[in-house]
């Protein structure tokens, strides 16, 4: 116990959140490392620092975000560009990202059949330029040389502005209503829970979740599978939309205009975003191409944006 006090004396624990804290001040660099394993030791820590500096962070972005200006539902190639692009607009908005898996990116992690490349018909090369991506030019569309490169970059980028917390291992499990005077709904907010027990409601009795309030929920869950297309789904069972059109057969060219062209306010409060769009309407699928993703996310940005400053 002399040990484990002195260490949880001998480190500074209330440093600021959000700041770099600098031990004697002096931090090493890796270089200076070179050489030096036989008395390398770490820093010393007590696992209560550890613990606290994890929940403490978490408990406080919980609270923070309880009260969102904007939820994005599902951290795919299009949840991700949308929170990129109101994030870089709008500083002054908090952006909750809910991500049901454990890893954020969805299916963008990978061009198609588990190939490497990632391919983006034009214009969505202005993306990519846009965040820095390199590709190479082949006409009509450019290719990207790992899709984890676009998506690893896009998700770097979100997680470093201080405007977002992405919430990732969470499942979003219902929606918050408001009724209008005229009797009609808007979305208001999201209930969500963790994915884990999310995926046990069926075997064990009643865990119940918790909420986020926000005037504008944007769901970019993808097409229909065991998680996805999940806030146009629970629209059709509370009789929000009467049916959903289905997502149709694979034509490039006609599925990624319509999904940029129909991105919009589905319901009022709730944007949709992304191949959870193609379940809506009945649009074709567009397969392994990302442009209308990255672009539906830039459009789905600009009509969040548009009710905002309403
Ligand atoms: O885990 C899901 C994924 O990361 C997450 N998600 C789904 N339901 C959720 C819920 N709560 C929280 N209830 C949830 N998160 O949403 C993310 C969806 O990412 P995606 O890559 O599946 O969708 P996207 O629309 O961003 O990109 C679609 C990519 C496709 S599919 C396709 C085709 O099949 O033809 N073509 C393209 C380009």
């Amino acid at each position: 116990y002399q040990e484990s006090a002195d260490v949880a004396t001998s480190l500074p624990t209330k440093s600021p959140l959000n700041s770099t804290v600098t031990l004697n001040g002096k931090n090493k660099t890796v270089e200076e490392m070179h050489g030096q394993w036989d008395s390398f030791k770490f820093a010393p820590i007590r696992e209560s620092q550890v613990s606290r500096a994890m929940t403490r962070r978490y408990f406080k972005d919980l609270d923070t975000y309880a009260e969102s200006d904007i939820v994005i539902v599902g951290a795919g190639s299009c949840g991700l560009s949308t929170a990129y692009m109101l994030a870089k607009a709008r500083p002054d908005l908090k952006i909750a990202i809910i991500e049901a898996s454990v890893s954020p990116g969805g299916g963008a992690w990978l061009g198609g059949q588990l190939f490497s490349a990632m391919v983006m018909r034009k214009p969505a090369d202005a993306f990519l330029r846009e965040l820095g991506v390199p590709y190479e030019e082949e006409g009509n569309y450019v290719v990207v040389k790992h899709a984890a490169l676009f998506t690893s970059t896009v998700l770097s980028k979100v997680l470093q502005f201080p405007n977002v917390k992405l919430f990732n291992a969470t499942a979003v499990e219902d929606l918050i209503t408001r009724q209008n005077a005229d009797g009609s709904l808007r979305i208001a907010g999201v209930v969500t829970n963790w994915t884990l027990v999310t995926m046990h409601h069926d075997d064990q009795s009643c865990m119940d979740p918790n909420t986020i309030n926000a005037p504008i929920v944007i769901s970019t869950t993808g097409h229909d599978g065991p998680f996805g297309a999940f806030c146009v789904k629970r629209l059709v069972s509370m009789q929000q939309l009467e049916k959903l059109g289905g997502m149709r057969g694979l034509d490039m060219n006609v599925a990624e205009d319509a999904i940029v062209k129909r991105t919009r306010e589905v319901v009022p409060g709730l944007i949709v975003g992304g191949m959870e769009l193609s379940e809506v309407d009945g649009a074709n699928r567009m397969g392994p191409t990302f442009g209308a993703m990255a672009l539906s996310g830039v459009k789905a940005a600009e009509e969040a944006l548009k009710i905002f400053d309403e």
